[in-house]
């Protein structure tokens, strides 16, 4: 038999029974072996079915499971036109740091394309699924829809890429601005499931799944992106992103994603940031 030959029911269920009992997963692929399976096929069905029940254990409890990264593995993604360096990961959650994303002049385009028609940010509110002012969040901010002109259009395709999603899934590019004292406290990006006000916005194309914080400008002092959970924060620096994700197949969001952005101490700030959802976005 081979490695990926199918092994037979009676056998899966063998399998079953004995990870129920706590067996050693390597003694129950020496007993295959005597019985005659193929090492491959033994130690794909013993270790898959037991990253399963693990992951079934876990979401029966409410613990996130983490599921193969969608952001493309390897130092450098293939982004469209451009080779983006993958400066740093982390695993769990996924987050990475990438370089090189946007040039100095597509950055400088989005800003001026931006600034003329800026308007406050707010945030959802939890109950209604309104949009609300409030004092965590002072930025302001614009936004264009997917390929609003061929400018975004190629930018939408690279991010896309690079994201490893449908540019259909993705909402259209925010643009934030920051002036000095501005932040954004700490939150999610995905929206609670348990929240009311979540629903409506669920339904314009399911869970946001993954986000990116592009950064525009290098700022000259503050405005980091900061994960307090983990101890991580990001220094702003032009052109460069921030990615990370927080929803897997079993529709589970990840807690350990809350982020802010720090108040900018010196200078201003701006940001680019694009939310993919779990199927084409419904605006
Ligand atoms: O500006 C940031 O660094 C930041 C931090 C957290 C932006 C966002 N979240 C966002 O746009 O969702
Ligand atoms: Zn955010």
């Amino acid at each position: 038999m081979n490695a990926h030959m199918q092994v037979p029911e009676e056998w899966r269920n063998w399998i079953a029974h004995n990870l129920e009992r706590g067996c050693d997963l390597e003694m129950l692929v020496a007993d295959m072996l005597r019985a005659g399976f193929d090492a491959g096929a033994a130690r794909n069905a013993v270790f898959g079915m037991a990253d399963q029940s693990v992951a079934a254990a876990a979401a029966a409890n409410g613990t996130y499971v983490y599921e193969t990264p969608r952001l493309p593995a390897g130092n450098v993604i293939h982004a469209q036109e451009r080779d983006v360096r993958v400066v740093l990961r982390i695993d769990r959650p996924t987050i990475a740091f990438v370089d090189n994303l946007l040039d100095a002049d597509e950055c400088d385009e989005l800003v001026r394309m931006s600034a003329h028609k800026l308007v406050r940010s707010t945030i959802v509110d939890r109950e209604r699924g309104s949009a609300e002012v409030t004092t965590g969040r002072t930025s302001e901010g614009t936004y264009f829809e997917l390929n609003a002109d061929a400018f975004i259009a190629r930018l939408d395709r690279r991010i896309a890429a690079l994201m490893n999603a449908p540019i259909e899934n993705g909402e259209g590019l925010q643009i934030l601005h920051y002036r000095t004292g501005d932040e954004y406290a700490p939150h999610y990006d995905y929206f609670p499931p348990e929240d009311a006000g979540s629903r409506a916005h669920i339904a314009q194309g399911g869970q946001r799944v993954a986000s990116l914080i592009i950064y525009l400008n290098d700022v000259e002092d503050g405005g980091a992106t900061v994960f307090p959970k983990l101890g991580l924060r990001i220094g702003p620096k032009k052109g460069a992103a921030v990615y990370f994700e927080y929803c897997n197949s079993l529709d589970q969001v990840d807690p350990q994603t809350l982020h802010g952005g720090l108040p900018v101490l010196k200078g201003e700030k701006w940001i680019a940031t694009k939310w993919v959802r779990q199927r084409r976005y419904v605006a």
